[in-house]
């Protein structure tokens, strides 16, 4: 069986793949991918959008990083970091696709201002204010459980912390969330290995 491939690189989403396949110790190979090549007739036969990350794992060619990882941690990781009951997954699914929706579009605005790939001074400026119901409703569900289904670390833990993590790069204080901050180092603790 061929190693899984994961075409990307360390300065974009990709990094939260390689967490999630290690969090399920998959075998698997990152194919360096730098941003110039993600328009070549080779690159956009993987993922027609052009971007990173892309996964390739035998017959599956797949894009959306937050996608990516429900598909890793299902297939490699059901009882681990993936539910085995309907009820526990439709929650990872809701809150991968909470974050992707209520979290995500606002965090990445400050970020690609922050870092001059943006030059939306307005809604990075704005992203504080709009992230914070969203981070006042995760900092309410993690007042009394460690984490955000069932109660072990998931892969809904995973996809919502890999984008929440965005907030220490972006300079979106969420200090007033003290419930979010602890879980994310939590979550943080694990990524580093
Ligand atoms: N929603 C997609 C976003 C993919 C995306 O925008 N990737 C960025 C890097 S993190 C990229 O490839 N940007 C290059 C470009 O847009 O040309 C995902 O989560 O995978």
């Amino acid at each position: 069986m061929s190693k899984i491939k994961v075409y990307g690189n360390k300065f974009s989403r990709t990094p939260r793949i390689t967490w999630c396949l290690q969090e399920v110790g998959a075998d698997y190979e990152v194919i360096e991918t730098p941003f110039d090549q993600l328009k070549t007739p080779e690159y956009l036969a993987l993922n027609p959008n052009g971007k990173i990350p892309c996964l390739k794992d035998g017959d599956l060619t797949m894009f959306e990083s937050l996608a990516i990882n429900l598909y890793i941690a299902k297939t490699y990781g059901t009882g681990k970091i993936y539910p085995s009951n309907p009820a526990e997954e439709a929650l990872v699914l809701q809150w991968t696709l909470w974050v992707a929706t209520e979290v995500e579009p606002y965090l990445l605005a400050a970020l690609l201002f922050k870092l001059g790939f943006s030059k939306d001074e307005h809604a990075a400026s704005a992203a504080p204010e709009r992230v914070k119901p969203a981070m006042q409703v995760l900092d309410k569900h993690l007042a009394n459980r460690k984490w955000l289904v069932g109660d072990a670390f998931s892969v809904a833990d995973l996809n919502v912390a890999a984008v929440v993590s965005t907030t220490q790069h972006s300079g979106v204080d969420i200090s007033y969330a003290a419930n979010v901050t602890d879980w994310l180092a939590r979550c943080l603790a694990r990524a580093a290995g």
